[in-house]
């Protein structure tokens, strides 16, 4: 009887996508796990209530240049934005996974927080001793205060902090994961400010990068007393050797991978997927936010310019014209957060609501 050598021989093991070779030597944050728990027993609690599901990112992801992290590169992102839009997802009717850097601007306590008030400026002693808001601060924070007990009592909002970029990419890949199976009812809000560049992992020093030669003999296992003079090394790596190279820190950075067509296609391809573009040249904004749309085939990108993303956006859709939306000048009462002015919540920073912003379609 003739054998099928076919079905019986073991399948060669499938290659290494560039996804695995990333995810498998970035290794994942500890709390990855913990994480997972409790955002599946989160979706399953509001699907079970048919109750619609947004994860929002929010704010900047670091890139530690070392293994044990004293240095790393980080960007401006304060969670504004992912802040901001999370309340007025819940307002929406929406449970929000609120996939935050650490200690980045959180739904409700960004109103008293990274201010340049204290939140101690907006108490006073009560008559017996006790500590209430001020007379003038009172309504807003009793109004904030119930929209938070709210969204506590009734579990609506889980909160997952990360830290650096590899850890923001794990955490991303598993929560998209588990919200795959409830397909458009999952809306994706990418507003988190992800770095394009890191360090692979074979190129990261362990410990502390060290600024002077003192521990070479210790760590090259000589006892003999370090030597004082540098080796001056200069050569034709770069144009200005002003200080030789052995005083330098020359940082060399791989890109990261372009995980949002992975996000699109695999992790969660029939969810609502929102991305943002951050651009600082406006002539260029359109274009890349336009590009990614294309080349990733989400539903929308909303396109911002650094020096004026609280007052002005452009939401980029398949088929459908640019369309700005923008915060008119009367109502830009108080400068941004960025220029210095308050943080407690503006009709600037809150951009979200149509009603106070004007739109315009550009072909
Ligand atoms: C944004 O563009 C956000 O609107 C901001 C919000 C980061 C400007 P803040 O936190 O600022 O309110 O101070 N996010 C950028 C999103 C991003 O990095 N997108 C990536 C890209 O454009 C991929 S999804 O390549």
């Amino acid at each position: 009887m003739a054998s099928n050598s076919n079905s019986s021989a073991a399948a060669p093991p499938a290659p290494e996508t560039p996804e695995d070779q990333y995810f498998n030597t970035n290794p994942p944050p500890k709390d990855l796990d913990r994480h997972v728990a409790l955002a599946r027993d989160f979706i399953n609690f509001h699907a079970a209530a048919g109750r619609p599901l947004v994860l929002v990112t929010s704010g900047g992801t670091t890139v530690p240049l070392e293994k044990q992290t004293v240095r790393f590169i980080d960007n401006f992102s304060a969670g504004t934005r992912g802040a901001t839009s999370a309340e007025y997802f819940l307002e929406a009717g929406y449970a929000v996974l609120f996939l935050h850097r650490q200690f980045s601007l959180l739904p409700f306590s960004r109103h008293y927080s990274h201010a340049t008030d204290c939140f101690l400026d907006f108490l006073r002693e009560g008559p017996d001793g006790s500590v209430v808001a001020r007379d003038e601060d009172a309504g807003k924070m009793l109004h904030v205060l119930r929209q938070y007990r709210d969204a506590r009592d009734r579990n609506l909002l889980l909160v997952l902090p990360f830290v650096s970029i590899s850890d923001y990419l794990h955490e991303l890949r598993s929560v998209t994961r588990l919200l795959r199976p409830l397909g458009p009812q999952a809306l994706l809000y990418l507003a988190a400010a992800v770095s394009d560049f890191f360090v692979p992992p074979e190129r990261m020093s362990e410990h502390k990068i060290q600024s002077t030669n003192a521990v070479d003999s210790v760590q090259k296992g000589n006892k003999t007393a370090p030597t004082t003079t540098d080796e001056e090394i200069f050569d034709n790596f770069d144009s200005s050797p002003a200080v030789p190279r052995s005083k330098r820190l020359v940082v060399d950075l791989d890109p990261v991978p372009k995980f949002l067509k992975n996000l699109v296609e695999g992790w969660s391809p029939q969810g609502m997927i929102v991305s943002f573009k951050l651009e600082t040249d406006p002539t260029i904004l359109v274009h890349k936010a336009r590009y990614s749309l294309e080349r990733y085939q989400h539903h929308l990108v909303i396109g911002n310019l650094l020096s004026t993303r609280k007052w002005e956006v452009v939401f980029v859709a398949p088929g459908l014209p640019d369309r700005w939306i923008r915060i008119p000048i009367h109502k830009q009462q108080h400068k941004s957060i960025a220029d210095g002015g308050s943080a407690a919540a503006t009709p600037a920073e809150e951009l979200e609501p149509e009603a106070a912003a004007v739109e315009k379609d550009e072909p």
